[in-house]
């Protein structure tokens, strides 16, 4: 399996109910690798770049200005198979579809406010990495615990 870096990002109504350390915890004990992270408002016109595949749809406007609404906690997360492993952990779009143990089945109740976004493929994890950090921010180090979690 490939080692992968993912774009992660709590969204304002994660940060406004105090679930930062929460869903960061999540995924540091699951044994994802923090290489970037981030505590930010968003521009209008970052988010839209972000979120350009939506233009058109009915929730587009609705999801701008929730993005932008208030701060988030971006990051970027390494590990084997990232990109999957983060989307599982985050639970289906819909919260009321999302299984018991995700973060959305856990924490939310409706679509336009399901706390978290995360990459859905390696090349939109690379393009949304790009839009939010700099190379030189991305961090690279030796964790020591990477010896008690990949054999
Ligand atoms: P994802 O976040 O699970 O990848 P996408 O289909 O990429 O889901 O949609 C991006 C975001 O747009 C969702 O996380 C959610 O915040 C919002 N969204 C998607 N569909 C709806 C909807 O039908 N109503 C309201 N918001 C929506
Ligand atoms: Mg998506």
């Amino acid at each position: 399996m490939p080692i992968e870096q993912t774009y992660l990002m709590v969204k304002p109504d994660g940060v406004q109910r105090g679930l930062c350390g929460e869903i960061l915890s999540r995924f540091e004990n699951k044994g994802l690798k923090i290489v970037a992270m981030k505590f930010m408002v968003i521009r209008k016109d970052v988010a839209e770049n972000h979120y350009g595949e939506h233009k058109g749809k009915g929730f587009y406007d609705s999801l701008i200005s929730y993005i932008i609404s208030g701060p988030v906690l971006a990051m970027v997360l390494e590990g084997d198979n990232a990109v999957a492993v983060c989307r599982n952990m985050m639970g289906k779009t819909n919260p009321q579809d999302s299984a018991p143990g995700t973060i959305r089945g856990d924490f939310g109740m409706v679509t336009g406010m399901n706390l978290i976004h995360g990459s859905d493929s390696p090349a939109s994890a690379a393009r949304e990495i790009s839009i939010f950090f700099k190379p030189e921010e991305l961090i690279t180090y030796k964790r020591t615990a990477d010896d008690w979690i990949y054999e």
